[in-house]
């Protein structure tokens, strides 16, 4: 039986948000932004002035046909980002290599986030929390034609599967992740979207990762048929981490982390069923 124990976030009104920091050349929306050490550390400090309550650092893309970088090279890239970010925000370390994982918790990260869902041996060795994310193939191949039965089934027994192998290993913080866009289909994204209950009701804890990904793109392309870039997707970003919050997701994965705090928060009133707003009053302009 699932024992989760995320962390809680800084209100306890809403669910967590963590906010992306990819420190590397070639992510798919903010490759090469912060790949200076110092301009990573101060864009992690702005994700924490706009309500991040965790910080995850990738040192490697995992987009559709991104290159490996070798251990040294992510650890190059990463640790000293994660020591200088850890004491000021909940740093989680973005990464499938165990030697980074380990050298990011020794550096002060606490929550180790596996797209491979394979390190929990790490995790529970180093007592750091851990998500479990969905992917079918390798960043090379997973958009190559992927094919479900049923993609909602498949992915949550995965999960499941996984998440209480964890748990046995003495992992204390467990989360699941379906992986939208990684090995799925524009249809098998909405599905996992549509059948997120499925994943809740297994009682982990739900993290989902929508933010600016290319089937949002694919959704508003423009009267040409072109895809929307990735600067423009943030409606679909938004209204896709709304609707996974409004069905129990505890945790939303986003660039846009100003934005996601604001609607975190209005589905977490909404959601305790209290109409009061605290200190809004309805004189306040637009109201
Ligand atoms: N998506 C990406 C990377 N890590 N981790 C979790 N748990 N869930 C996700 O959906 C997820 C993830 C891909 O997005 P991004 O980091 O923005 O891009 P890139 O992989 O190109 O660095």
């Amino acid at each position: 039986m699932p024992d989760p124990s995320p962390a809680a976030p800084a209100d306890p009104d809403r669910a967590l948000v963590m906010g992306i920091l990819n420190v590397t050349p070639d992510s798919f929306s903010d490759g090469g932004r912060w790949l200076d050490p110092d301009r990573a550390v101060a864009r992690g400090l702005e994700l924490v002035a706009e309500g991040a309550d965790i910080v995850d650092v990738g040192g490697e893309s995992t987009r559709p046909g991104a290159v490996e970088v070798s251990a040294d090279e992510e650890l190059r890239r990463v640790l000293p980002v994660v020591g200088a970010l850890s004491p000021h925000v909940r740093v989680s370390i973005d990464t499938t290599k165990a030697s980074v994982a380990e050298a990011a918790v020794g550096a002060g990260a606490t929550l180790v986030n596996d797209v491979s869902a394979s390190l929990w041996p790490v995790a529970a060795d180093c007592g750091a929390g851990w998500v479990a994310m969905h992917r079918r193939g390798t960043p090379a191949t997973m958009q190559d034609d992927p094919r479900y039965d049923d993609v909602v089934a498949e992915v949550r027994d995965l999960l499941a599967d996984r998440a209480e192998q964890a748990a046995a290993a003495g992992v204390g913080e467990i989360w699941i992740d379906p992986g939208i866009g990684f090995g799925k289909t524009l249809d098998h994204n909405l599905e996992l979207l549509a059948g997120l209950d499925a994943l809740v009701a297994t009682g982990w804890p739900v993290v989902v990762g929508t933010s600016r990904k290319g089937f949002l793109g694919v959704l508003a392309a423009g009267p040409d048929g072109a895809p929307a870039p990735v600067d423009q997707r943030l409606p679909g970003s938004l209204a896709t981490a709304t609707y996974a919050l409004q069905r129990g997701a505890g945790m939303v994965r986003v660039h846009d982390v100003a934005a996601t705090v604001q609607a975190a928060l209005l589905v977490g009133r909404l959601q305790a069923g209290a109409p009061g707003t605290g200190s809004t009053s309805e004189t306040e302009e637009g109201s």
